[in-house]
């Protein structure tokens, strides 16, 4: 498969005025016709794209051509010797019906429950009808829907303009939608279906009001409340925040259950995974509740950051990708504690985001090259290119963003840019952001080391930091980026700040010096995480301690305990630390901090997983060693506080629900403790788990018991979860729980992953099944590392390689890292993705078995 490179980007010949689509449903597919309005922009052919799609006839300015007039050649449809103003008409015939792959218009469902809605980004809409279909070619959509009338709900995107019955088939009906907004096609949506609504109304700061609905199956319209009310809260929350309110009068969103994203941020049609959007606490885990607002308020932000400005081409993904993922986390850092939202954000990137710019799939946060994009929705492209976004706001500070912001969106409303037209809007008040483009170019995580040395007769404190990036494959030799490094020293006596500064390291090495400090101070660095950076400081085990008592924010706390268990776990790569201190450290803390901020309290428990350690060791990576180091420490941890468990648990009494801050943080510091208590032995945890199940008051504490009795191999286990699946038999989403918590459990073996795969509830055809068990089978990296395990897992890629490519490929990213594993787990990897790379056929797929 040939890639494609940014430096070769062209503008198109020709643009799109106006589009006329008409979709009509049959039984066994549909017919699209289109009119394109199209005006000669450069020298050139029309070249339109298309997949999957039985050309029936096009017409250019009224004469029909024919095959000496175009070439159809590749996926690409090059018209010849076109005029300057062109009106083209074109009839397909697709088959939404046997579209597996959930891209273009495809159906949802099976038997009488079916629907068809559409995926466009990045390059669906060309499976729909032929079409420059690239982000930078904007046009006004008409769409006429026309399908039997057992689908009742005819959506696209904009205003409804007309809608009625087909004359000479009683049986059939249509609607007409107009988007007044001029977008490219990846935007484009369409639902056929038939839903339930859900309505409200928001009136913009601007006086317009808009009519909001959320569409659900009947069955599941009862858990659309938490959506709306976040979609209100996100509308708001942009027009204090940065100054932007919605522009069209009517925000639809409709649930699919089977569909590869999270969800889509089409112009006033939103299509959403239903486990992205549903929510009710009878059903829905906090953590998942809490997902569903945040990417309500993604979405809706898309319609600022990603519609109205788009980008070039889709090299530029990070542009709106980085910029809304940074909107939507500061969003959610004001819904509950920011540093627990920091806490989760890092975590995340930590544990995916360094692992992939860790192995050989690493690639800059704006990619120079690629083979299919659909692999280049990454962590990296989203969570470190939020990370740049917010290093730029944070040398900013508030007032100057916000002016660069204004003045991004006053430059480039309407158009189709780059990420250095973006930094070029942010810079008005400072050019040096203009600096930040090598973060979007240059891949793999720097790595901050350092040292201090004191004078006491000059009272000064030298800092001195250096970085470093690895050389990764393909990539010119790396460059010095600029690094903030928010920096505080505290008083060792008192444990005051004494100074606080942000650090700029931009060279390869510097000094930093504090005047004027009166004694040896302890120094806090990188903190609230100021770059996406590993840090390497010359700590002494009590300076962390130190720092874990007495830094002034929980994201601060939490990071210094992250780098204690670091130094305790990955002493083979010449970190080192006893769990002494940290143990003791967190039996002063503990018990405190429980009563103050459950939420923080829980997260201060948190080991980190034993693939964000395994991204930590660059070569010979022991799975079987680092998981039990892991569960060692794990246990320690549990034993050290085995007399204060059961204080813990009781002072967090179940309550009856409340979606509150506090609320969650309680339950989610029951359910550690619940699993601490276990892992120590405590007498009666057991009965607790069986409590907690039969009380709940809420999916987080139902499923949080399970999930512990699950992974404790209580002997009640299998009851419970017997129980859980007949009482939540008639809902999808609770069924993935049911699937995952077996997949992921802590004894999983191959012949659980095989039975769930062979339970007649498992589906192929739907994502958010298979992800629910091979996804959660691929948290466990002893049992994935096995011949048996690798074997089972290439021949899912296997399976889905022509089905949905899309998924295979993304699936398969959880493999990158096998050319670190110690051997002989290394050449058995390489042998089994030999073979699955000779047994697939997409090039998402293929290209993301290059490195093999
Ligand atoms: N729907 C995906 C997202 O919002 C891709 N744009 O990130
Ligand atoms: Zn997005």
């Amino acid at each position: 498969p040939s890639k494609i490179n940014l430096k070769d980007y062209q503008k198109p010949s020709f643009d799109v005025e106006t589009v006329h689509l008409d979709i009509k449903l049959f039984e066994d597919y549909a017919q699209v016709n289109s009119t394109l309005k199209m005006v000669r922009q450069t020298t050139g052919d029309i070249v339109l794209f298309g997949e999957s799609l039985e050309l029936l006839s096009i017409i250019m300015n009224d004469k029909a051509l024919t095959s000496e007039h175009y070439q159809q050649e590749d996926g690409k449809l090059t018209i010849y010797e076109a005029p300057d103003e062109v009106i083209l008409d074109i009839q397909v015939r697709i088959s939404p019906q046997t579209n597996t792959a959930l891209e273009g218009l495809y159906m949802a469902g099976s038997g009488d429950d079916t629907m068809f809605v559409t995926q466009c980004e990045p390059e669906g809409f060309r499976k729909i009808t032929f079409y420059p279909d690239r982000p930078d070619v904007l046009a006004i959509f008409t769409t006429r829907l026309e399908a039997d009338k057992r689908y009742p709900t005819l959506l696209a995107n904009g205003n409804l303009v007309e809608a009625g019955e087909v004359a000479d088939a009683p049986e059939r009906h249509y609607a007409i939608w107009q988007d007044p907004t001029n977008k490219p096609s990846y935007l484009f949506a369409c639902v056929i279906a038939d839903l339930d609504v859900l309505t409200d109304s928001y009136t913009t700061s601007e006086g317009r009001d808009v009519l909001l609905e959320v569409y659900a199956k009947s069955a599941d319209i009862d858990k659309c409340d938490v959506g709306m009310q976040a979609l209100k809260d996100a509308m708001r929350w942009d027009e204090v925040n940065y100054g932007r309110a919605y522009d069209l009068d009517r925000y639809m969103i409709v649930a699919v259950s089977q569909f590869n994203m999270g969800a889509m941020e089409n112009k006033g049609l939103n299509i959403f995974n239903t486990a992205c959007v549903l929510s009710s606490p009878e059903t829905t885990t906090d953590a998942r509740s809490f997902s569903v607002k945040a990417i309500i308020a993604h979405e809706y932000f898309h319609n600022w950051t990603g519609n109205r400005i788009t980008c070039r081409d889709w090299f530029q993904l990070c542009l709106k990708e980085g910029f809304t993922v940074y909107r939507d986390q500061s969003f959610s850092a004001d819904q509950q504690s920011s540093a627990v939202q920091r806490i989760d954000d890092v975590a995340t990137l930590r544990a995916h985001q360094f692992a992939e710019d860790a192995g050989p799939l690493a690639h800059p946060v704006r990619p120079e090259s690629f083979v299919e994009i659909n692999n280049f929705y990454t962590t990296t492209v989203y969570e470190k290119g939020a990370e740049i976004v917010r290093m730029i706001a944070n040398t900013l500070g508030p007032d100057d963003f916000r002016k660069g912001t204004d003045e991004y969106f006053r430059r480039y409303d309407g158009q189709a840019v780059t990420v250095e037209d973006f930094l070029s809007a942010l810079s008005i008040t400072d050019d040096k952001i203009e600096d930040f483009i090598d973060w979007y170019r240059q891949p793999g995580t720097p790595v901050v080391s350092g040292s201090q040395t004191y004078d006491s007769a000059a009272q000064t404190l030298t800092i001195t930091l250096n970085q470093q990036t690895r050389h990764v494959k393909g990539f010119d030799a790396p460059k010095p980026l600029p690094i903030p490094v928010a920096t505080a020293l505290f008083d060792k006596d008192s444990g005051a700040i004494v100074a606080e500064r942000m650090l700029l390291l931009d060279e390869a090495t510097q000094t930093f010096v504090f005047e004027n400090v009166a004694s040896e101070p302890v120094v806090s660095l990188l903190r609230d995480f100021s770059a996406p950076v590993q840090l390497n400081y010359d700590y002494q085990d009590a300076d962390l301690a130190f720092l874990l008592k007495h830094e002034t924010n929980g994201f601060n706390r939490w990071q210094v305990t992250q780098m204690l268990v670091n130094r305790i776990l990955l002493q083979s790569q010449g970190a080192k630390s006893s769990p002494e201190v940290y143990l003791e450290a967190l039996a002063q803390t503990l018990p405190v901090l429980a009563a103050d901020d459950a939420m923080l309290a829980a997260r201060l428990l948190d080991i980190p997983s034993a693939q964000e350690l395994a991204s930590a060791i660059p070569q010979d990576y022991d799975p079987v060693l680092v998981k039990e180091q892991r569960d060692g420490l794990y246990q320690q941890v549990a034993d050290k506080l085995k007399d204060q468990w059961a204080t813990l648990y009781n002072d967090l009494p179940m309550q009856s629900y409340e979606d509150s801050a506090q609320a969650r943080g309680i339950r989610a510091l029951r359910n550690v403790v619940l699993d601490m208590a276990l892992t120590a032995n405590v007498e009666g945890a057991a009965d607790w788990a069986q409590q907690q199940y039969d009380h709940a008051s809420c999916m987080t504490e139902r499923f949080g018991a399970l999930k512990a009795m699950v992974n404790h191999q209580l002997p009640k286990a299998n009851d419970y979860l017997t129980d859980f699946y007949k009482r939540f038999q008639a809902n999808d989403l609770v069924i993935d729980l049911w699937f995952s918590v077996q997949a992921a459990a802590d004894d999983v073996t191959p012949v659980v992953i095989k039975s769930l795969i062979a339970h007649t509830d498992f589906d192929w055809n739907t994502p958010n099944r298979v992800r629910s068990v091979i996804g959660a089978f691929s948290s466990q990296p002893t049992v994935l590392w096995t011949a048996e395990g690798l074997k089972m897992y290439t021949d899912v890629i296997k399976k889905l390689d022509d089905a949905n490519p899309v998924l295979a490929s993304r699936l398969l990213q959880v493999l990158a890292r096998w050319n670190t594993l110690a051997e002989p787990r290394r050449q058995m990897a390489h042998e089994q993705l030999t073979d699955l790379r000779k047994n697939v056929a997409s090039k998402h797929v293929l290209e993301s078995l290059e490195s093999v």
